[in-house]
């Protein structure tokens, strides 16, 4: 049986080794990346099952895509391999130590053709959660009715539905998301958002400055059960059933920040899978995001068990 079933674009990732602009940079790191297949390899490193559904090229990059989710035992058994686009590039490069910048080059590439006939209903009926992103929908029709049709199975099985906001200026202006994304967020049970995520959907209700505790609430109005906002350097909150709950951030030294918010929502979706406590799922989504700004890459210091108990100990942390 799957727990996790997701659906999105994974990309091949390069990333500058030089600091400094991306024309002076002479090697780069190659690996792979995607908010979605990031929260699929999460939940796997911390013992559930997590399939993956989306689209490659039938170039080598897709072939690279296939083989690292397959490494980190993410079934990828329903990955298409399209022939007639390539699979989308991701360039990451470092303008100064601390700030990381993301180009793509995945207009019209394999992934972004995901369409409704890619999907295995019985894949979704069967899991224990859907997992998507807001991601999905910006990158052309097919993909954004492939995640309507995803969620409105997992809805009519009784699956619940887990959704990232994810928002990503580079692929659409925020009114647009605002607007498509809406109906995902209403018919979602979990939701993630951070609190410039969260003002997409409920404007004054976040506004900056104010209490982000306002702000889950308001998304919460909209229909999910759970919502999680991530506070950045002031931890994250969660709102279910009526209550807020706080947790502050784990100290670790940050290398990469990209896949956070992924490693966030896997530890939760673990958590929450396996009945652990509000306060335990809460502390968790913290400690996964922490471990996973300590090393480059999207995915790879996503932890395992054991790593979250290492920061547990060692980490500076605590529950409000
Ligand atoms: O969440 C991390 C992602 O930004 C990254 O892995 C790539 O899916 C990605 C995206 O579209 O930004």
């Amino acid at each position: 049986m799957t727990d996790l079933v997701t659906l999105g674009e994974t990309m091949a990732l390069f990333t500058a080794r030089r600091i400094g602009l991306l024309r002076h940079a002479r090697d780069f790191d190659l690996g792979v990346g995607g908010a979605e297949s990031n929260a699929a390899i999460g939940v796997t490193r911390l013992g559930l099952r997590a399939a993956w559904i989306g689209r490659v090229g039938a170039d080598e990059f897709g072939e690279m895509v296939r083989s690292a989710l397959a490494g980190e035992h993410v079934d990828v058994s329903r990955a298409v391999v399209d022939p007639d686009a390539p699979t989308g590039l991701m360039v990451k490069g470092r303008r100064t130590s601390e700030a990381v910048d993301v180009r793509y080059y995945r207009a019209a590439s394999a992934g972004s053709r995901l369409c409704p006939d890619d999907l295995d209903p019985e894949l979704i009926r069967s899991a224990r959660v859907l997992h998507v992103t807001g991601i999905t929908p910006a990158l052309s029709a097919s993909a954004r009715e492939a995640v309507r049709a995803a969620v409105a199975e997992a809805r009519a099985a009784g699956v619940p539905v887990s959704m990232d906001v994810n928002y990503r200026r580079a692929l659409w202006p925020p009114e647009r998301a605002a607007a498509v994304l809406r109906e995902t967020v209403e018919a979602a049970d979990v939701l993630f958002a951070t609190e410039a995520e969260a003002r997409l959907f409920t404007g004054g209700q976040a506004a900056p400055g104010g209490d982000p505790a306002e702000a889950a609430r308001a998304l919460a109005a909209l229909g999910p059960r759970h919502v999680l906002v991530k506070l950045g350097a002031r931890g994250a909150l969660e709102f279910s059933d009526g209550q807020v709950r706080r947790a502050e951030p784990y100290r670790v030294a940050e290398l990469d920040p990209v896949g956070a918010g992924d490693a966030f929502a896997a530890g939760w979706l673990t958590d929450w899978l396996d009945g652990a406590s509000p306060e335990r799922r809460l502390a968790t989504a913290c400690a996964a995001g922490a471990c996973a700004v300590t090393a480059q890459g999207d995915w790879e210091s996503l932890p395992r068990r054991a790593d979250l108990e290492l920061l547990r100990l060692t980490g500076t942390a605590g529950m409000a």
